[in-house]
């Protein structure tokens, strides 16, 4: 497949932090160095070098060389790189680079949330909307829901959370890992010091003003919703949590959420989805505490149910073959889960029962490998290796930080063996890998905070370069940030290609990103011999490699946050 080639000198399209690291990649062939110029916005060139010739790029299948401008300390907006002859798209340098993005990548949730009008007045006129799934004709859910045939036999009121994706699922386990790392993010920026700026009246959520940091209040309506998934005290399996609920067939495209009309049901409980709220619960009693002690106190309540639950039951595995209407979310290892959870128990309780999981879990030994929804092991390792005061020895705890830094100094290595400085291995390009990008460009930043050491943040940065444009597709995943920027991402109501009447979806969205399993009817038809970087289409119709996704929005949400913070280098 041709990648565009009217742009060979690839940048971050929105540009460069001043204190960052600044590289581009140019797609040449040619064998010896080459003359770059970086030019201002009126053409004056103030920087200039050559090029390191890079060879071939195995994800790509691109000859590349790489620019590296780093040398250059003026800011400003509209400068270009040049390179024999060829220009790239224009880019700014800016200690506030980041701040837009901070705000609209965490402002995604508002606008997937279920059960409340969206309200113009925040996010403008054409993306308001009614509530969706409260039960008000055509829609069925979500206040009384039954459960699958033979789950149960009685309904709950599983109103809220986030709709997961382009589609109007709602899944404990997907919703587990996007909330903990939103709640994470303030976490981590209180430590910094770097809270202010998710605090109160930061985002465009209707609780702006209400005291509590925006972010807390956009997280709590997820966690609500978790906790309602919780098979109520009485019934059988008390404590599990359900594993899901959606619709019993798949919407079709486009679906305004208050126009599906089709039945909503719960599905079996999962030890997986109720280690999930175990992990979230458990973390919320700890960061809303100084907030709202009551509510920390009701998901401690929640947390220790779930955890005492998911012992008893520990084989409720949740079955690849469930997946008529929704994702399925199948997984059939969760001893990394079990970790996680008993990880968040003990940062949050100290006490002797979860220390003990943590202690005695296979995951506490090994290796933190790349996390997603459905390998959590490194979620609980993050929480022992930052959270303050873990009751766990602290040769135990530095051994833990241990295996996060040997983790970044992996993911150094792999970006550092290919052109474009992606953190995932050429077989990593997967369902979702942008989110693998930026889980790892996480573990990167924690790396950071452990150790201080500046390659690790430069790791981190050069990774979002990648996300807005540094790649093999001359393309930036995030909705509004880039000269070429996806805009049709597959969802139900942002619509646009669709329906004229309905929005592309808002700034600050994040495409699922190029998958080589070509998993939809588009991916195959269109990018058929993709290289595995080059698998991705912008087509509303290509859910495998242009969904959204509230964890992959989620991790965007976390690194725009940390490249946001003002450092005073
Ligand atoms: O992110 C999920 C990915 O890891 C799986 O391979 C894929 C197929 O099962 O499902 C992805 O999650 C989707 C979910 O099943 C339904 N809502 C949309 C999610 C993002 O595409």
């Amino acid at each position: 497949l041709a990648a565009p080639a009217d742009f060979p000198v690839r940048v971050n399209q929105l540009g460069y932090l001043p204190d960052g690291p600044k590289r581009a990649t140019l797609i040449s062939s040619a064998t010896a160095p080459l003359a770059w110029q970086l030019r201002d916005a009126t053409g004056a060139q103030v920087s200039s070098g050559t090029t390191t010739v890079r060879g071939a790029d195995q994800a790509s299948g691109q000859s590349t060389h790489l620019v590296d401008f780093g040398g250059y300390t003026g800011t400003g907006s509209g400068f270009t790189l040049v390179v024999s002859g060829q220009t790239s798209h224009p880019f700014d340098i800016s200690a506030a680079l980041y701040d837009g993005l901070r705000t609209d990548s965490m402002s995604f949730f508002y606008q997937q949330r279920s059960g409340i009008a969206i309200d113009a007045g925040l996010v403008g006129g054409e993306y308001a909307r009614p509530a969706g799934h409260l039960g008000v004709a055509p829609n069925k859910g979500d206040t009384s829901v039954p459960c699958q045939a033979g789950v149960c036999d009685y309904r709950l009121d599983v109103r809220g959370g986030w709709y997961d994706a382009g589609d109007q699922g709602k899944y404990v386990v997907n919703g587990g890992i996007a909330t903990w790392q939103v709640v994470n993010s303030f976490e981590r920026a209180r430590r910094s010091g770097g809270d202010a700026a998710l605090g109160d009246a930061t985002l465009r959520v209707p609780e702006r003003g209400n005291g509590v940091p925006d972010v807390l209040d956009e997280a709590r309506w997820e966690l609500e919703f978790l906790m309602r998934m919780q098979v109520p005290a009485g019934k059988p399996s008390a404590g599990m949590a359900f594993h899901k609920m959606h619709d019993t067939e798949w919407t079709g495209l486009p679906t305004r959420p208050e126009l599906d009309d089709k039945q909503r049901e719960l599905h079996r409980p999962s030890t997986a989805a109720t280690l999930n709220l175990a992990a979230t619960a458990a973390q919320c009693a700890r960061v809303y505490a100084p907030y709202d002690s009551a509510f920390a106190t009701r998901c401690l309540d929640a947390a220790r149910r779930a955890w005492t639950a998911a012992e008893a039951d520990p084989n409720a595995l949740a079955p690849a073959t469930d997946n008529a209407g929704g994702g399925a979310y199948e997984d059939a290892d969760v001893s990394d889960e079990f970790y996680w959870a008993a990880a968040e128990l003990l940062a949050t309780t100290g006490e002797t029962r979860y220390r003990d999981a943590v202690t005695t879990s296979p995951h506490h030994t090994k290796p933190a490998d790349a996390f997603w929804w459905g390998g959590t092991g490194t979620l609980g390792r993050i929480t022992l290796a930052t959270v303050p005061g873990v009751t766990l020895p602290a040769d135990d705890l530095t051994r833990v930080r241990g295996l996060l830094t040997a983790a970044a100094d992996g993911h150094l290595s792999t970006m550092a063996a290919g052109g474009y400085a992606v953190p995932i291995p050429v077989t990593g390009y997967g369902w979702g890998s942008n989110s693998a990008v930026a889980n790892n460009a996480m573990t990167l930043a924690v790396a950071y905070e452990i150790t201080g050491a500046q390659r690790y943040r430069a790791g981190a940065l050069e990774s979002l370069d990648y996300l807005l444009g540094r790649n093999a597709l001359d393309h930036s995943y995030v909705t509004g940030y880039g000269e070429r920027a996806s805009e049709n991402q597959h969802h139900r109501f942002w619509a646009r290609q669709n329906d004229a009447s309905l929005p592309h979806p808002p700034a600050g969205s994040f495409a699922g990103g190029p998958n080589a399993g070509l998993d939809d009817p588009v991916a195959k038809e269109r990018l058929n011999g993709c290289a595995p970087a080059a698998c991705y289409i912008d087509d509303i119709g290509s859910y495998s490699t242009n969904e959204v996704a509230i964890n992959w929005n989620s991790s965007l949400a976390w690194l725009a946050a940390f490249a946001a913070e003002r450092r005073g280098l």
